[in-house]
């Protein structure tokens, strides 16, 4: 999230789209309900199904899976239309004026630099023009037709509303209803708010659909408002923290980068390439720090061992050849090429897609080990369940380990929110049995396989021997220990470079936050961004102060990455003036010396609005993005593609390219996908409140309160297939099917999409065989393995199905 979830009570208009939060988060949803009770918020949803949220709801709409940048295109193109643009803030704060190099391209489906063989882009030309400076050449006129403004005029105007219509089945007053009350929100004194989740991610342009919803709130200027922003409401409960500490095969804590193979042999190229330079005269340019950043985490992870002289341990760390995401992984032991899987608080036959693979590439495992409190579908994933898993267990040679762990509640610990709060809980109970902390689990593992390598040596053992490991029980690092080590401290003595006379920390000191870090070996700190959570003054995570200093803002409630602040880009919830946009919105002001409110500055507290500088310090031009420069592998621009099974078989807006041509898909992977002439309907997955993923189903409460897989159909669907209330059904895709009983509702409807009905068919996540819950199939047999280009996040929210009356 942009912005917390006590600050949705400050919008004025919240749109829920590719998100079910009355139902996946409804604690945080609360807050949709206060903007409501409290200003008289509209509050709307878009989604395929009438659900749970939809039914708060002031107005609901049905759309097509998987079509939601036609929808939020055809926003942009009507926001353009009719002039409900923030227009001094567009001016100010993005890259509307920015001019584009002369190689960029958009035609019949395809922007400049791809190559067909490769499936891939060449990014070089979606690039700014710059000057002999190295800056960003603009236009502030915005009569260029080469800048940023006029391309996405012209990209989007095919974007009409009857389009929208046609494309996603959303009926045209529905979605021009919609564009009116985002459009209601151009204006400084009315703020947006967008709440969204895995309707929008899970699908093979998950990461373009969320852009195309920032690059709205951008023009409306609703990006570091209060009550405004861009909201991904996460998943499980340290999701959020999971991306944090980087465990992400390409990732180190902090978000930076693992170094390359190819393009980063040695540590001066890894600097070089990884820290960028302003773009514009006088930007802050905040990850201009990288250097601090990477060799204080360095220092984290092999002490006194990385010195300068060694470039810090640089040749130690591991070099990424390609993305190890779990399709990829998954391709790679179907193929042979794995021996052992370490699952830990993981059940990925359950949540993998196209199941039925993922039990065929397990069983050419030689080892597995399951580091989990429970018994799940994949600890015994080699068990026959009859046609739930028609397996032969004789063959299947996989050796599987389990190593029963403790649960949240019987460990103490900081999880991170969705609103990136660090909040630290404390044990309530012991765990039963032989079960043991993940810490202690790795803890153990550790050490003897240190000592192992101690012994007998083996290829790269370095790393392993060169670890820092100085834990009061180097077989079980307790929590607060780990998160000292987080927070960073300092090595040496850390002088002020302001007055010589004083220190920023002293040897030995935990560190104030991650201002103090330095490049040179005198700092240490495992991830960056949490530095300031546990300082001198203690364990700030723990804190329960929640007294409201304005606007529902909490400052002594938990503790927020970065540096305590609770709203992103705050600086711009000000003119450029310094002035707040909405005096009733007031977070931050310059006040004549420094900038200060009741928020912690997102920008350099002493930068006076005269010196111009952006709002968006984490670009190197200082400005938001409505046209995305080489970062995203699919466009510059969101544009709409089919999902890879699409019922329309074509893509009306370009014939020629119907799906995303930068998705990444194995071989065998693509002979799975299935045709709408076998398989005429839509398939979406989703999760019900009574349930958590493939877990709570071993809990009997939640047993008795969802007790029995089920499957959602529209009336008239029923009606073609003959299909009563409560009748089984079987629901089959190219990769497999699943039996379960039928809900016919009138909460989903048939749509008319591109002169077709279509249907979809709504499929709950939760069921399998390890629970007190009547037994069920996986789900995840229906969904190809097919992922976001970007993130590789798979495509579990719009496939081809059939369902038949058994
Ligand atoms: N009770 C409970 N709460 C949970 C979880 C749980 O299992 N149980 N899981 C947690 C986790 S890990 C996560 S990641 C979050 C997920 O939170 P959500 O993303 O909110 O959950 P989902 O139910 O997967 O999907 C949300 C909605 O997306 C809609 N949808 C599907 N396809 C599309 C589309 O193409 N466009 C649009 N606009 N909408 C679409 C679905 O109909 C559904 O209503 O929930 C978390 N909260
Ligand atoms: N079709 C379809 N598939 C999906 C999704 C979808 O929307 N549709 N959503 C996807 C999403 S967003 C997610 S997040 C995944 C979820 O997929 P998984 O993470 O594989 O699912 P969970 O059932 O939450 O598994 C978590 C496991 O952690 C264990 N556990 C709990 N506490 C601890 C602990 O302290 N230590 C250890 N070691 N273990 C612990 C639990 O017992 C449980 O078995 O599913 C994905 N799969
Ligand atoms: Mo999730």
């Amino acid at each position: 999230m942009t912005n917390s979830w006590v600050d949705i009570k400050n919008a004025d208009f919240i749109l829920v789209m590719g998100g079910n939060a009355a139902e996946a988060h409804p604690v945080g949803f609360r807050w949709a309900i206060e903007a409501k009770k409290q200003r008289g918020a509209k509050l709307v949803v878009v989604d395929p199904r009438f659900n749970r949220t939809a039914a708060v709801a002031d107005h609901y709409m049905p759309i097509r899976a998987g079509s939601d940048i036609v929808f939020l295109g055809g926003v942009i193109n009507w926001l353009l239309a009719n002039d409900k643009i923030q227009w001094d803030y567009v001016k100010a704060y993005t890259n509307a004026a920015a001019i584009v190099g002369e190689g960029y391209s958009f035609d019949e489906g395809l922007f400049s630099g791809y190559d067909a063989e490769k499936g891939k882009y060449d990014r070089a030309s979606w690039n700014y023009e710059l000057d002999a400076n190295g800056q960003v050449k603009t236009d502030p006129t915005l009569q260029n037709p080469r800048c940023v403004w006029n391309l996405m005029k012209a990209h989007y105007a095919r974007y009409t509303p009857d389009v929208v219509t046609d494309l996603t089945g959303t009926p045209k007053e529905d979605f021009l209803k919609v564009c009116e009350l985002l459009g209601e929100t151009a204006v400084p004194g009315k703020v947006g708010t967008i709440l969204y989740a895995l309707g929008w991610t899970q699908h093979t342009v998950g990461a373009q659909n969320i852009r195309t919803m920032a690059m709205i709130q951008l023009m409306l200027g609703n990006i570091g408002m209060p009550g405004g922003g861009v909201n991904a409401l996460r998943g499980h409960s340290n999701i959020q923290g999971l991306s944090d500490v980087g465990l992400l095969s390409t990732a180190l804590p902090g978000y930076l980068t693992l170094p390359n193979e190819k393009q980063h042999p040695t540590f001066a190229e890894y600097i070089a390439k990884t820290t960028p330079k302003a773009l514009r005269d006088n930007q802050f340019n905040y990850w201009s720090n990288t250097p601090k950043f990477f060799v204080s985490l360095m220092k984290w992870f092999w002490g006194d061992k990385a010195t300068k002289e060694n470039n810090w341990g640089y040749d130690w760390l591991p070099k990424w050849d390609k993305l190890y995401d779990i399709l990829q992984v998954v391709e790679m032991m179907n193929q042979g090429q794995v021996n052992g899987f370490i699952v830990q608080g993981f059940n990925p036959l359950a949540s993998f897609p196209d199941a039925n693979k993922v039990v065929e590439s397990f069983s050419k495992l030689k080892y597995m080990v399951i580091i989990d409190p429970l018994a799940t579908e994949t600890s015994t994933f080699w068990q026959n369940q009859g046609e739930s898993n028609n397996v032969d267990p004789s063959k299947i040679a996989t050796e599987v380990f389990r190593l029963p762990s403790t649960c949240f509640a019987e460990e103490d610990g900081a999880i991170v929110n969705s609103a990136r709060w660090l909040q630290w809980h404390w044990k309530g109970a012991d765990a039963p049995g032989e079960a043991k902390a993940d810490q202690e689990i790795l803890g153990e593992l550790f050490v003897a396989l240190r000592e192992l390598y101690r012994k007998e040596g083996g290829k790269a053992a370095e790393p392993i021997l060169n670890v820092a490991w100085n834990y009061r029980d180097p077989t079980s690092p307790s929590a607060e220990e780990l998160a000292k080590e987080m927070n960073g401290r300092a090595l040496a003595d850390i002088p002020d470079p302001k007055d010589p006379t004083k220190f920023l920390a002293k040897k030995g000191e935990q560190l104030p936050g991650f201002a103090v870090l330095q490049d040179d070996g005198s700092t240490s700190c495992a991830c960056w961004i949490f530095s300031g959570s546990w300082t001198q003054t203690g364990n700030q995570m723990a804190r329960r102060d929640n007294t409201d200093v304005g606007l529902g803002n909490t400052p002594g409630w938990a503790w927020s990455w970065p540096a305590n602040r609770r709203i992103l880009y705050n600086r711009a919830s000000c003119t450029p003036e310094g002035k707040p946009w909405d005096p009733k919105r007031k977070l931050i002001a310059w006040n004549g010396e420094r900038w200060a409110g009741i928020d912690v500055p997102d920008f350099k507290a002493d930068s006076a609005p005269a010196d111009g500088m952006g709002p968006f310090i984490m670009n190197p031009e200082g400005i938001g993005r409505l046209f995305c420069v080489d970062k995203l592998v699919d466009g510059p621009f969101p544009e709409h593609y089919e999902p890879m099974e699409t019922p329309l078989g074509t893509n009306p807006l370009h014939p020629k390219v119907v799906n995303s041509p930068a998705v990444r898909i194995f071989k065998g992977d693509k002979a799975r996908l299935g045709t709408p002439d076998e398989f005429p309907f839509v398939g979406t997955t989703y999760r019900l409140t009574e349930h958590f993923q493939f877990w709570t189903k071993s809990v009997k409460l939640n047993a008795i309160a969802q007790p029995e897989q089920f499957v959602e159909i529209s009336e008239t669907l029923a009606k073609e297939k003959n299909i009563a209330q409560g009748d089984m059904v079987k629901v089959s895709s190219k990769r497999g099917y699943i039996k379960a009983k039928a809900v016919v509702t009138k909460r989903i409807k048939a749509l008319a999409v591109n002169g077709k009905t279509v249907h979809q068919i709504g499929i709950p996540l939760h069921w399998g065989w390890e629970t007190v819950a009547k037994k069920g199939f996986l789900t995840n047999v229906l969904p190809p393995a097919v992922g976001d280009c970007n993130t590789q996040t798979p495509e579990y929210k719009a496939f081809l199905v059939n369902i038949q009356k058994i």
